[in-house]
Order: structure tokens, then C-alpha cells, then sequence
């Protein structure tokens, strides 16, 4: 054990954090319309490596990640997924699913897995071989579910658009990746920067009061 290196601060200073970063946040959107200009290497890894911080359970970090630039391979990406999606709107989602995502104006066509400059794919690992013994790893949803929000929450204070994209089912990921059995295709991350003509879905968001509950009513 070491000593905890924290910097306590004064309230004043932690709320006026708070209030802008809450400010900065609210202004966070789902974008699914990038524009092809490229961002640095160096910006994605440090994202990554942001996300990378999480806590998981016994501090196992039970995830992979695959940083992805390569057009050839985005463009694959982009085909079995709408592939994917198409069977998922045609057929297979029920009536009230497609309901729900109506205003959100999602079908099955996915230009943005081209034309965004990143994808960023996330690997859930529930098991893994280490030294060669097989073994669990601890809350990895609970694990991986943080470790997806650090990252978000990242770009976006990065200046980076990111969707949270899950083509379903996405296990065509990990051959496309070549990774192994073990790990589970659970996030596709696109991460640039809107399109100029880029819009989001005018929808209202769910009040505070709605989600939040002080001590006991
Ligand atoms: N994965 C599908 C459907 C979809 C699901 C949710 I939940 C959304 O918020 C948006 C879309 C698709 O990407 O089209």
C-alpha cells in the first residue's frame, strides 16, 4: 500500500468545475454524420488511454481495445454490419423497437463506419488465459459498462464526436480484427468530427427528477 496522492480542493472550486463540465456534457450528442477529417493517432490514444484508467473489478480491466484507421478494413466493417442491420430492420427487430428508434432517424445504412477517420472497437473479456491458467475476470460488465464512459466522456472533452454504435449481432468483429474466441465485440465507437451539415434529433432528455431520488420519499 501506498499513500492516496489526492488534491483535496475547495468547494467553490468544485462547483464551478462541476457547473462547466456539466455544461460541456449536456452539449454531448450522438453523431451520425462525421466529417472524413482526420484526427491524430496521438488524440485516440490518449482517449484510449483515458478509458484505460477505469476502475474494474479486482483490477483486472477486462477489455481490449482496436483502434482502427485503415480504410480497407473500415469499409469491411461498414458491409457486415449493414449486413447486420439490415436483417435487423427488416426482420428481425419487433414493431416496438423500431417505434422507439423512429425519432432518432437510424436505419440500416451505416455510411459513417467509412467515413468517420476512427473506429474504435471494444472487447469484453469475461475469461482470459494468463500464465497459462484460465481465468474470470470479475464484473466485466459492470467493469467494461465504466471503462465506456470514461472513454466517451473523454472525447468529448477532447473536442471528438463519438457515437455509440452496436450493430447486432457485432460478433463478425472479432474476425474482422482477428481476435480471439474470448473476447466479446460489445462497443463500435466512431470518433471524429461532425459533418458541417451534421443534425442530431431534436428530443427532449429525461428530467433530473425523473432519475434522481434524495435518502428515502
Ligand atoms: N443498432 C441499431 C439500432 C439502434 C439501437 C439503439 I438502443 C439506438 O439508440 C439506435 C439504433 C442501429 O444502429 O441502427
Amino acid at each position: 500500500m501506498i499513500p492516496y496522492a489526492f488534491t483535496r480542493r475547495e468547494t467553490g472550486w468544485s462547483l464551478e468545475r462541476a457547473r462547466a463540465l456539466l455544461g460541456e456534457m449536456r452539449g454531448r450528442r450522438s453523431c451520425r454524420a462525421f466529417s472524413p477529417e482526420p484526427v491524430p493517432r496521438e488524440l485516440i490514444e490518449l482517449a484510449v488511454e483515458i478509458a484505460h484508467t477505469a476502475p474494474s473489478g479486482a483490477n483486472r480491466k477486462p477489455w481490449r481495445f482496436v483502434a482502427i484507421d485503415d480504410p480497407a478494413i473500415k469499409r469491411e466493417i461498414r458491409l457486415a454490419a449493414e449486413a447486420e442491420e439490415r436483417e435487423n430492420y427488416e426482420r428481425r427487430f419487433p414493431g416496438e423497437w423500431t417505434e422507439a428508434l423512429e425519432p432518432l432517424g437510424t436505419g440500416p445504412e451505416k455510411p459513417f463506419l467509412e467515413i468517420a477517420p476512427w473506429l474504435v472497437v471494444m472487447l469484453r473479456v469475461d475469461v482470459e488465459v494468463v500464465a497459462g491458467r484460465t481465468r474470470k475476470n470479475y464484473y466485466p460488465m459492470e467493469s467494461f459498462g465504466i471503462m465506456s464512459g470514461f472513454f466517451l466522456m473523454a472525447c468529448h472533452q477532447l473536442g471528438l464526436a463519438t457515437l455509440t454504435h452496436t450493430p447486432s449481432p457485432m460478433n463478425f468483429l472479432r474476425g474482422i480484427c482477428r481476435r480471439p474466441a474470448n473476447e466479446k465485440p460489445t462497443l463500435l465507437i466512431p470518433v471524429g468530427y461532425p459533418a458541417a451539415d451534421c443534425v442530431v434529433p431534436d428530443i427532449p432528455k429525461k428530467p433530473l427528477y425523473e432519475a434522481l431520488q434524495w435518502n428515502r420519499p
